[in-house]
């Protein structure tokens, strides 16, 4: 019995020493850590703007240690290990994961949270990806007399060139909204004579009511969200 509260005493007095040494630990990595070595401590950089695991002086966007496509700034914004490229260990980098919807923390192929916000009166469209505001771009809604509605929708359907009987014109990169897919985002609109809307018109509310996308991101939104993921226009 003597033996087995001995043995106690002294594991609870290592433990007591081990929680106190972590509490003085921690108290120390808040203001003196210097993870990159630079002589300015992390909170010091992180207050200004830069990124503490860059040696260079370097914006925190602008700085992707680790190179796997995740600048420091998103690898704080996803918890994710901002000096190892592949944090869940899946043989995915953790900007790939990201920017296809992936969870870079987990090895599930499980998508986060994807949502689409248009903003009308900035005329862009902000695709967030577990609820980081991942890319924005810039987008041209429908003119005055033929409004984009506001409200939440979901994508209905997609189509790589959907035919617009209306307009007769293709609209590439198709992601049907409203209650039947009466309009939609999609990329400028193409003439069957191969004529091109001018991307001059974007930021500028000129479209018959459609979510118009430059060349580049409609397809980029295109190949990454799927049936079902939540448009809000506002
Ligand atoms: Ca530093
Ligand atoms: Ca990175
Ligand atoms: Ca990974």
């Amino acid at each position: 019995m003597m033996k087995k509260i001995v043995f106690f005493n002294i594991f609870f007095g290592l433990f007591v020493l081990g929680f106190n040494f972590s509490l003085c630990r921690a108290a120390e990595d808040v203001s003196l850590l210097d993870s990159d070595g630079d002589g300015y401590a992390d909170n010091l950089e992180l207050k200004n703007g830069y990124s503490p695991f860059n040696s260079e002086k370097i914006k925190i966007e602008k700085s992707d240690a680790d190179e796997d496509g995740l600048s420091d700034y998103w690898e704080i914004k996803f918890k994710t290990d901002p000096l190892i490229s592949d944090s869940d260990n899946d043989g995915y980098k953790d900007g790939e994961e990201v920017d296809w919807g992936y969870n870079p923390l987990a090895t599930s192929t499980k998508k986060l949270d994807q949502r689409i916000e248009i903003n009308l009166k900035k005329q862009q469209l902000i695709y967030f990806v577990g609820n980081q505001p991942w890319k924005t771009f810039i987008v041209s809604t429908g003119k005055a007399s033929m409004p984009t509605p506001r409200g939440e929708y979901k994508i209905l359907n997609k189509a790589k060139k959907a035919w617009s009987k209306t307009y007769k014109l293709w609209m590439p990169y198709w992601l049907g909204l409203g209650n039947h897919g009466e309009f939609g985002i999609h990329e400028l609109p193409l003439w069957p004579s191969g004529y091109r809307e001018g991307s001059n018109h974007l930021g500028k509310a000129v479209s018959h009511g459609c979510i118009r996308l430059g060349i580049g991101p409609a397809e980029y939104l295109f190949e990454r969200v799927s049936a079902g993921v939540k448009v809000l226009i506002n």
